[in-house]
């Protein structure tokens, strides 16, 4: 068992990001039974869950001739442009069925229409916060581990945020899976890795 200190994030395990979901990324599914698993060793288990409006902005559809992948610029910055998915209470934001939520804590993110959240402490503005980090600082945590998806996007924003908020950050790269757009799993890595997040 983990020292009281540490906490186990999982980030957005939700169908939509697994196979047959509107965002899916190749092998999704595949690391739930690990993560259930890895749960057991931790004291404070958090869930994150990707929960946006039907209309959310960061929707290809929401935006006139833009395909889905494609990049638009946002008040905040370049952002990729998704396919609908995780719109809240829809069936493609729940949990994977399998995924167990016996969690302290689920964080709802990406709910503000008008900018998307990768990161489970800040939004895409950078400044806009989840309300994470407070929860942790209260609970004394200190050092957090993350697996889930997508590594290159939720996953590397949330472990850079919290390496940048003092966190001792590990990220389990077997119980995560990526989307690997032009690139983007191997910038994350070397991102996470020069913000001295422990890949494991
Ligand atoms: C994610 C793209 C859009 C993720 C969420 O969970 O990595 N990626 N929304
Ligand atoms: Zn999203």
């Amino acid at each position: 068992m983990r020292p009281a200190n540490e906490a186990l994030i999982v980030i957005d395990m939700q169908n939509d990001f697994c196979p047959g979901g509107a965002l899916a990324v190749a092998e999704g599914d595949a690391i739930v039974p690990g993560i259930n698993a890895v749960m057991d060793e931790f004291r404070a288990v958090i869930l994150t869950q990707d929960w946006h409006p039907a209309d959310h902005s960061s929707f290809a559809s929401q935006h006139a001739n833009a395909a889905p992948m494609s990049m638009t610029e946002m008040p905040y910055g370049p952002q990729v442009l998704w396919p609908d998915h995780c719109v809240q209470g829809s069936q493609g934001a729940a949990f994977h069925p399998d995924l167990r939520t016996d969690a302290d804590l689920i964080i709802r993110k990406g709910f503000r229409r008008g900018i998307d959240s990768y990161s489970a402490f800040f939004e895409n503005d950078r400044e806009t916060p989840t309300g994470l980090h407070g929860y942790l600082s209260e609970r004394g945590i200190t050092a957090i581990t993350l697996a889930g998806l997508a590594t290159d996007f939720c996953v590397n924003y949330s472990a850079l945020d919290g390496a940048k908020l003092g966190y001792e950050v590990t990220v389990i790269e077997k119980l995560s899976r990526g989307i690997d757009l032009d690139g983007s799993l191997e910038d994350a890595r070397q991102s996470m890795r020069v913000a001295g997040v422990r890949l494991a």
